[in-house]
């Protein structure tokens, strides 16, 4: 039997860790003991409820100390911990409440009012928890745990058991529900959180990624919970300064960003880099990211972004440098835990450098797409997963991101991946971000267009001109982008990647 509480909470309460902080938001601190307490009194309150053993509760919560009552306790009991993205709108709240037919609902009160219109519509919700303040005379949380025990029996779950489940938002359709096993949390920790994080109980982990996002959920709780250590949190938006102070208030030694999030604090100058040295590592996942971010925050904070890709439907990391082995621009080499293939048009594994998409296997990965068969066969075949991502792989097992497989295009016969368009033009000074797609000429053929987002302080009489000559100079003649349009902001999806699709046309 394997329960994830268990490993993760009493085990750390065993080794004396009882008063050591596992979760500091700035309102509140919760101990190991604490949260040991806290995740019984949830485990309770849901039996009491009738709530039982692999049914499902959504978690619809901003990062506070709440959100890992609420998710452990859940494990504790059986029940399934539906975590979802925080930042999305009313209908797609309907629809991930009437796919998931969780029974329960916990929302932050400041999120109740864009799930408030579905609440009566979704007949398997049987009942809404309103976490904070109360809010249209819901139970708040605090009333569900109040003088429950905090003694529970945790369940004997098996290892292969469904623990909990996240949504894959993918950049197009709708998201789709992805469970994972109870051992799965544990297994990235033990991969990329000991032997590529060297994750330790003195670490203080920071992740601006979320809890509902697989990397925040694992940044936040499965690596630093794995050895004890203690996680900062914050329920708002990670602005560029907010994050800054985070980091230096509360010494923290590892960071989890995206690549946006660091390219606007690089352009910020209210972000110094003094009193940063209790961190000993940054980050990096989501997006691919550009080898001058990485050594440009080299430069600036004298510490290292390590990029690495992870998915939901793996759960977390499963292709990174490593701290003592990165070559910025890329997403580093295999490392113990997973096996990587490169697979070709036509099913091969590829040869040499030639492009192919990826396939992973090992054992985080989701069980399958709940109630789409269609798409879990075309996903996860046998052991292996895939990832829709295309990369080369060059002679010393550096593997080079060339772009979701969707997106990739080609000009003259010769493939171009808008990737390494965009990291030209992002290498200039004067571009903040850049998305590039396919885009047909008056003679329908097929040449690289780009959106860019100026810096603040950008300037020049003929910028078109001088982005084109910059991309014609580090990426290749026949990669410049015939078209150049400027915009304020380029379309994201709520995990923050680049919509390209959307752009195309
Ligand atoms: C893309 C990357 C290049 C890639 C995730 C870390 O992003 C995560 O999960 P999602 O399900 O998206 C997966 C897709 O995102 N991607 C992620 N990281 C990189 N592309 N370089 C990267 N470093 O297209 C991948 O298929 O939202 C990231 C940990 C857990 C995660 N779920």
């Amino acid at each position: 039997m394997y329960n994830i509480a268990q490993d993760f909470i009493d085990r750390n309460v065993e080794e004396g860790l009882s008063e050591k902080p596992a979760f500091i938001d700035p309102a509140r601190t919760l101990t190991y003991g604490g949260l040991q307490k806290a995740s019984c009194r949830m485990a309770n309150a849901l039996v009491d409820m009738g709530i039982g053993r692999e049914t499902r509760i959504a978690v619809l919560m901003l990062d506070t100390v709440d959100w890992p009552v609420v998710f452990f306790g859940a494990i504790r009991a059986g029940v399934i911990p539906v975590a979802l993205n925080t930042l999305l709108v009313t209908d797609q709240y309907q629809y991930m409440l009437s796919d998931s037919r969780a029974d329960v609902l916990f929302v932050s009160a400041q999120l109740y009012d864009v799930v408030a219109p579905v609440i009566d519509k979704v007949d398997s919700l049987k009942k809404v928890i309103v976490v904070g303040e109360k809010t249209a005379d819901h139970t708040t949380l605090d009333e569900l745990l109040a003088d429950r025990s905090s003694q529970f029996q945790t369940v004997e779950t098996s290892p292969d058991e469904v623990a909990f489940w996240l949504y894959s938002s993918g950049s197009t359709g709708q998201p789709k529900g992805t469970p994972h096993v109870q051992t799965a949390m544990a297994y990235t920790a033990k991969t990329y959180g000991a032997k590529v994080l060297g994750i330790k109980r003195e670490d203080i982990c920071y992740s601006a990624a979320k809890f509902f996002f697989a990397y925040g959920l694992g940044n936040a709780t499965s690596f630093p919970m794995s050895v004890g250590a203690t996680t900062i949190l914050l329920p708002t938006r990670p602005t560029p300064q907010d994050v800054f102070k985070t980091l230096k208030e509360n010494k923290v030694t590892l960071f989890f960003g995206v690549p946006t999030l660091y390219a606007a604090i690089l352009a910020d100058d209210t972000c110094t880099p003094d009193n940063l040295s209790a961190l000993r590592l940054c980050a990096s996942a989501g997006e691919a990211l550009p080898a001058d971010i990485g050594e440009n925050w080299l430069k600036k904070f004298n510490v290292d972004i390590i990029d690495g890709i992870g998915s939901t439907e793996m759960l977390h990391i499963f292709l990174s440098n490593s701290p003592d082995d990165i070559v910025y621009g890329t997403s580093g080499k295999e490392f113990e835990g997973y096996r990587l293939r490169l697979e070709g048009d036509d099913g091969k594994d590829v040869k040499g450098g030639e492009i192919g998409e990826l396939l992973v296997s090992g054992d985080s990965a989701a069980t399958g797409y709940w109630n789409q068969r269609e798409k879990s066969r075309a996903t996860f075949e046998g052991i292996w997963t895939r990832t829709g991502d295309k990369y080369t792989r060059d002679s010393k097992g550096y593997y080079h991101y060339c772009g979701r497989t969707d997106d990739m295009f080609k000009v003259s016969g010769i493939w171009v991946s808008p990737f390494e368009v965009e990291s030209a033009l992002v290498s200039h000074p004067a571009v903040l971000e850049a998305a590039v797609v396919a885009h047909a000429d008056e003679e329908d053929l097929i040449k690289p267009k780009a959106f860019i987002v100026l810096n603040d302080d950008a300037s020049g009489d003929d910028l078109t001109k001088e982005l084109q000559q910059h991309v014609k100079t580090v990426a290749g003649q026949w990669k410049y982008p015939r078209w150049i349009e400027f915009v304020d902001d380029l379309p994201k999806t709520a995990t923050g990647k680049i919509q390209r699709f959307k752009l195309r046309g």
